[in-house]
């Protein structure tokens, strides 16, 4: 299997203020050898930022983005629709409907602009989803898939 698919991942996150909320994700990047930039762009607060970000990732190197928001989270889907890299959504809860918001605004896109949701919080998810993607196509991350799953798939 060629290198094919580079092992760099782009997080963007909705505020500041989720980057509590997803303190696992860069340990498990970190532990599969996955470069990553974190950026934070709001959709409806910096909403071009947004676009830029989203329409430069493919040339930027990344392969996978993470995009991680609570509330309405349109974030990913926005993305979903400046990219075509893969669009891994983060559900986060930073509301008072505890993630359940955030969760439906992610998991329910509309056909043709697909986001890969995981749970509310699920950073560690989100992390392991990107490198199972990134494996498809890289030597050293599918060995170390191998070795996660072997480990009992734990972090
Ligand atoms: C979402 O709304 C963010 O991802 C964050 O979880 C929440 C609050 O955002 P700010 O009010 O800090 O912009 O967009």
């Amino acid at each position: 299997m060629e290198n094919s698919i580079s092992a760099k991942v782009l997080i963007v996150l909705g505020s500041d203020s989720d980057r509590e909320r997803i303190k696992k994700l860069p340990e498990v990047l970190e532990w599969f050898g996955i470069e990553y930039d974190i950026a934070i762009s709001s959709a409806h607060r910096n909403p071009e930022k947004t676009a830029g970000i989203a329409k430069n990732a493919e040339t930027d190197g990344y392969s996978v983005i993470i995009a991680a928001a609570g509330m309405a989270a349109h974030l990913p889907g926005v993305i979903a629709a400046y990219s075509s890299l893969p669009v891994i959504g983060l559900p986060l809860d930073a509301s008072a409907l505890n993630g359940v918001d955030a969760l439906y605004s992610i998991v329910q896109m509309p056909p043709g602009v697909p986001v890969a949701a995981v749970g509310i919080n699920a950073a560690v998810n989100a992390g392991v989803l990107a490198a199972r993607i990134i494996a498809l196509g890289n030597e050293k991350i599918s060995a170390k898939l191998k070795e996660f799953i072997a480990q009992g798939s734990k972090i």
